[in-house]
This record gives C-alpha cells, structure tokens and sequence, in this order.
C-alpha cells in the first residue's frame, strides 16, 4: 500500500516561443488534458493572457479569472470548536446481535458489518494547531446503516464539563483564545478558562480527566471513546433499554508525558494524524470494540447519582461493559477536503432503535449541530456530500431545491400526500418512531436536585489512579494554574480541589505557593468518602497486551554492531513493533560489517520524544559529543522509556549523568536473547519507578 512518487516527465517539457523569447512550459503530451471547470481545454497553465509580454493582463482572460477565483473561495469556516482533526473510514462488525433490546441496524446480527467514518478532533485548538494539546479529544462516528446514519459523536472522556447546553458558549469562550489578544492558542491554561471554570463547580469531574494523562493520548488508536450522554435503545415493540457507549482500544491506552507533548509539538505537530494515516498506509488497522452499559429503570433509580447528569459516569465495576461489535479503521481519505473537513456528524442522527434521552446537554446538541453544518457547509444540502450521504440505504423524499442542489426529482410531484399515486410515502412500521418517554411538569428554568453533588465523582477519579498518574493530575493543574496571572482565580481553583482530596489541594496549594489554604468551595452536596476506586479509570492499570505497534527509535552511527541491529530489526518485525533508524547523517550509515542502511530520521530532527522506547547503539562515530544525542537519551530517560543499550553506549550515558546498573528500564543487549528481553520489558511502555527518582 507505501506510495512511491514518480518524477515528473521532463519528456514533456516542450519549448515554445513567446513574445518574450524562447520560454519553457508543461505540456499535457499523453497526460490528462487540463480543463476549465467548464470543461475547456487549457492551452497554458503558467502565463496570463496579456497585451504583449509585459503589457496590462487582459479582463477576458477567464482561465486566470476562473483559478483564481475558485482559489479564493477554497476556505469554509473551520469548526466553532474541534476544528483541528482527522478522519478515516472504517467498518464496524457486529459480534453481538442485540435484537432483544434494539431494533439498531448496526447490532441485527453477528457478522454484520457496517461502513463507518470517524473524525478524531481536539476541541480547543484552530484548525493548524498542534495535535498534542492538552485537551480533550472528539471521537465522533458516523454509521452508515441500511436504515439511515446514525451518528455517535463522542469524546475521549466519559463526562462533560457542564450540565446544560445553554452553558456551553460561555464554556468554550473561556477555553479559546482570549478575544482582545487572541491567545494562547490551544491551550486551557489561561486566566479565562479557569476563571470560569472556578465559578462552574460543576465542571470538576470533567477537569480531572482533562488534567489527566488522559488529554494527552499517545495517538488516536491508544485512547477510548465514550457516547457520554445516556441513550436508549428501544426494540420493535417499543421497549426502551437505558445505554451508555464506550469505544475501547485494541492497542490499549496509552499516553504522552506534558513535557514530551511540549517537545514532540515543535518536532511534528502532526503527530497524531501522521500516526493514523501511517498505520493505515502499512495495512497495520487501528481498532476499537464497541461497549455497552445497558440498564434499566431500576438500576437507574438506585444509582448514586442522575444518569441523565453529563457529569456523571457509571463505573464498570456497577454496570460491565459488554463487548458488541469492532470497529477497524482501514481506509484513509482520498481527499481531506472533501472527506474530513466536510463531514457533518449531528447528534439527531439516530436510526430505528436508537433514542435521545432527556439529558440536557444531549437535547441542546440535537439542536445545535444542524445549525452549525448549515453555517459551515453552506446549505441545507450538505447531506449529498459523498461524505454525508447514506450509502446503505435510499433516501427519497421531496426536499427540493437550495443551495447547491444536486438531487433533484423528476417529474411533476413535490408533496404528499398526492393524488397521482407517485412519490415515497411514511411507513408506521419500517420507521423510525420515538420512544413513547410519559413527560409531565411546569414549565421552568430549573437545574434538578439530583445533579447537585459535584464533587463525589471528581475524588473517585482522582483515587481510582496510580500514584504517578495522581502525580501527573498535580503537576498539570499546577502548571495551567501558574499560567493565570490572576492569584484569585488560583485559590479559587484550590478551594474546590480541597473538597476533593485534601492531601491533593494541599500539594496543588505549596507547589503554586498560596500563601495560604482558602476556605473550601461551599458545596451544594458534601463530597461522598464512601465510593470505591475504579480500576477502568486509570490507564496505567489497564496496560496493553503487548508492544505492538510502537515504535523503537534506534539511534545509530558509522560502525554499529551489525548483529544486534539486525537481532533488533528481525525480533522487532516478528512482534509488529516498528523501528525507525536515527543516525548523523540522512544519506546512510555503515555497520560493523560494511553493509550500508538507510536512514530513516537524521539525528537533531527526530527526538526522542516521537519514540515509544529507544535504543543507542552507536559505533564508531563520537555521538557522546553532540547535544542532539545527549537530548535523545537524557529525553528518553527523563521520560521514563525503556532504553537499550550496548557496551559502545556507554560514553554517551556518562556524557548525560545516567547509570545503567539502578535502572530496569536500561536493557543492555548484545543477542537475540537480550533483544527479546528488552522488547517483553517494552510492554509495560514506561518504567514509571524511575519518574520518582527524577526530581522533575
Ligand atoms: Fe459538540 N459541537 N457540542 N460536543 N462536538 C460540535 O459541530 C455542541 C459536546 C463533539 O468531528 C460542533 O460540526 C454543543 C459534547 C465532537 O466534526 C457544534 C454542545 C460532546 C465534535 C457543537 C456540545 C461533543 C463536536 C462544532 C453542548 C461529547 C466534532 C462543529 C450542548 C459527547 C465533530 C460541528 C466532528 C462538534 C456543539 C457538547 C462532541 C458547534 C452546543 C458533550 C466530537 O455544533
């Protein structure tokens, strides 16, 4: 699937004579013929129609009128938020069928497969901003069933940070950019944000899991998607079943460090996209399961808190996820344009068997995203966008005309019912029919009583990680905290930590030196001591399976061991783990034995923050002296990466300070054997022991 470019024809560089003189251009030979969006035939792609050679371009000139018109319409405005992002196309395959609780297309029957597009986001960040903000990240999938699109436009967290829609402008008015001085960009750490932040209790939850390694994923493929939201699923008879959604990782999760985030920002921006799309290239398909937590109204009732409440999750430990289908992400786009930047998810996008329910946050986004698709795309026809457009089933109706128009029906009739026995009419029974929910109350503004407690599920996130996953939520409010240049907004900020965890808002407290402890925010509810840790929660206690998929920086020069790096490269191929050579200089790098390599990354333009683990296996070359391999292993080292080394590597561990006896993370290999054991090491991914001992 590798694409190899081809250099251009210069057969086809013809020369002909201008007024000017003797002058060169590209002609189409037994290319395909250049034409106007009429179809005309170019004559010449590279000059202006002009009176004499350098006289006064000429008005009737409509090839120039024509490029450089479409040229300056080629922008549509970018999303209002998750406008960074990236998309592929996919299958999802039933595994589960569900007909006793859904009528859904997609879960009908095992072996069933569905074709999919997935649009992975950031929400904070303008379109070219760097992938690894810290952030939260936009999973939003689009089925294409054979009963119509259904789209899940999640998130990579489970929870939201407010309750009501009617909250969301303020919420990402806060996070952008600040609107006088127009930063920083993609960056929560900002007095706007946390000032707003410290005045919305409700939004705590939701700030653990964005202060968490979470917001920062190693790729798409190493982080979970969730619906958020409580949907139904509802069967032929109109029974309805409560149903959270999770996307789970094969890869499983994996994130960044905020220093290696910072770092690998200024190496490669892109570093997400060009993830997704190289694995998509090698055939090596990102996949995900899709979960379910279903539940009654029962369960619902005794649950501790409101699942209509976007705030709130259900831990697995309370309601399992149960494993119905997998999503392989196998074909990337032809045109991103076209592809990802026209995509249009809208959360009313539901089939036969899918239904909202009344949480609030849910029913002002079934609102909002038409809105948006119609300001973005132009018109109310952007459902005829190849991207958009249902590919399982036909859509006939008699919306006719607007913007755009590309479907127009033939024939004299336009409405229905109609007398001429034409046209497509409603079906009670094959359509989609909304769950039959009894709704009664007043009228009114109100915030229900069983979303007050704001407080109980933010600890349990907190004590559902690992110490250094603890450490990590620290550090990262005490860095955005230190970024706010107004003190009151940070003991603000530290006033709701405390009815966290105190030992936790203490720490924030010192490292931010307040000089002293605020009052605790008042708390509509007091925070719950009783709710159990849950290991889901916490990415460090569901590692991966193996290290496939990773990738192995192995730094090299002139004269490397010819047998551990061919034992490297042959035991790294077996497990699927990638290895990317770094050596001095681009053009190649000679082994032990003369053989000459090819160099994948010079030295000084691939850090080691794009690797998963590294190797230094120099030869004869003095590495030790230069800074950019004293950054690659003092980086490396510093966060946490499991390290090979050779006896030769030992000048450059001393250039840096680092001793390999202390440390498990430091594999010294020499064989196969000593391979293979570096590379079962590398499954942990990081040798997090060695963080405490770094005084960072
Ligand atoms: Fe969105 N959101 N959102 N959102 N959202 C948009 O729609 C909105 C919310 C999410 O890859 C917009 O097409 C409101 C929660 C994703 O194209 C816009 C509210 C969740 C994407 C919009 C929310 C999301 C969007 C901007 C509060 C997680 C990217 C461009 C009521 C469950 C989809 C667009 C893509 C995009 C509105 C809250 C996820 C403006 C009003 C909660 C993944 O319509």
């Amino acid at each position: 699937m590798a694409t190899t470019r081809q250099p251009p024809d210069l057969k086809n560089l013809i020369s002909v004579r201008g007024d000017g003189g003797e002058i060169h251009q590209h002609a189409s030979g037994d290319a395909e013929r250049l034409t106007t969006a009429q179809g005309v035939i170019i004559s010449d792609n590279q000059n202006s129609l002009s009176i004499g050679a350098r006289g006064p371009t000429l008005l009737e000139d409509f090839t120039l009128r024509e490029k450089i018109f479409h040229f300056d319409h080629e922008r549509i405005p970018e999303r209002v938020v998750h406008a960074r992002g990236y998309g592929a196309h996919g299958t999802f395959e039933c595994t589960r069928a569900l007909t006793d609780v859904t009528r859904a297309a997609p879960f009908a029957a095992v072996g069933k497969t569905t074709e999919v597009f997935v649009r992975f986001s950031t929400v904070t960040g303008s379109k070219g901003s760097p992938d690894l903000a810290r952030d939260i990240r936009g999973f939003a999938v689009k089925f294409y069933t054979d009963e119509g699109n259904w789209d899940l436009v999640g998130n990579n967290a489970p929870v939201f940070f407010i309750q009501d829609a009617i909250k969301f402008p303020d919420l990402i008015h806060a996070v952008k950019p600040e609107p006088d001085r127009e930063f920083p960009q993609a960056a929560s750490a900002h007095d706007n944000f946390w000032d707003f932040i410290s005045l919305t209790p409700e939004a705590m939850h939701t700030i653990m899991w964005a202060m968490s390694d979470r917001a920062l994923p190693r790729s798409f493929s190493t982080m979970e998607g969730f619906g958020v939201h409580t949907f139904r699923f509802v069967t032929a008879e109109g029974a309805s079943t409560f149903v959270k959604f999770h996307w789970k990782p094969k890869m499983g999760l994996q994130s960044v460090l905020w220093d290696e985030a910072v770092k690998g920002n200024g190496a490669d921006a892109d570093r997400h996209r060009r993830d997704l799309w190289d694995a998509i290239d090698r055939g090596d398909f990102p996949a995900w399961d899709l979960g379910v937590q279903m539940f009654d109204q029962e369960f619902a009732d005794a649950f501790a808190f409101d699942v209509l409440d976007p705030t709130k999750l259900i831990p697995e430990e309370e309601c399992p996820v149960e494993i119905i289908g997998t999503m392989t992400l196998n074909r990337a786009v032809d045109n991103f344009f076209a592809e990802t930047e026209q995509v249009a998810f809208c959360t009313q996008n539901v089939v036969p068997g899918i239904d909202f329910t009344n949480d609030p946050l849910l029913q002002g986004r079934n609102f909002s995203y038409l809105d948006t698709q119609v300001k973005r795309l132009g018109g109310p026809n952007f459902t005829k966008i190849p991207v958009n457009a249902p590919k399982g089933c036909p859509v006939n109706n008699y919306q006719q005309d607007g913007h755009m128009q590309t479907a127009a029906r033939k024939g004299r009739v336009n409405y229905e019912p109609n007398g001429w026995g034409e046209g497509p009419r409603a079906h009670p029974l094959e359509g989609y029919v909304s769950y039959k929910a009894p709704e009664t109350g007043d009228k009114a503004r109100i915030r229900p009583e069983s979303f007050a407690d704001h407080y109980s599920q933010a600890r349990q996130f907190y004590i559902s990680q690992t110490p250094v996953e603890q450490g990590h939520i620290r550090s990262a409010l005490v860095f955005e905290l230190s970024k706010c240049a107004e003190p009151g907004i940070r003991a603000r900020i530290v006033s709701h930590l405390m009815n966290i965890d105190q030992a936790f808002s203490q720490d924030v407290a010192d490292r931010l030196g307040l000089d002293q402890m605020p009052d605790a925010a008042p708390a509509a509810r007091p925070t719950r001591m009783d709710l159990a840790p849950s290991k889901a929660l916490s990415i460090q206690l569901n590692p991966p399976e193996s290290f496939k998929g990773r990738m192995i920086g192995v730094l090299v020069s002139d004269g490397t061991d010819a047998t551990v790096l061919a034992a490297l490269r042959d035991a790294a191929a077996d497990a699927g783990v990638l290895v990317k050579v770094i050596a001095p200089k681009i053009g190649g790098v000679a082994d032990s034995a003369g053989t000459m390599h090819p160099v994948d990354e010079r030295l000084g333009g691939a850090p080691s923050v794009l690797f998963d683990a590294v190797a230094i296996l120099p030869g004869d070359d003095p590495l030790d002296t230069s800074k950019p391999a004293k950054d690659f292993l003092s980086d490396a080292h510093a966060h946490c990466k499991f390290i090979a080394c050779s006896a030769a590597s030992a000048a450059l561990f001393k250039a840096c300070g680092i001793t390999v006896a202390t440390d498990e993370g430091l594999c010294t290999i020499s064989d196969a054997a000593s391979v293979e054991r570096f590379l079962t090491a590398c499954t942990a991914l990081r040798n997090w022991p060695r963080e405490a001992t770094l005084n960072l």
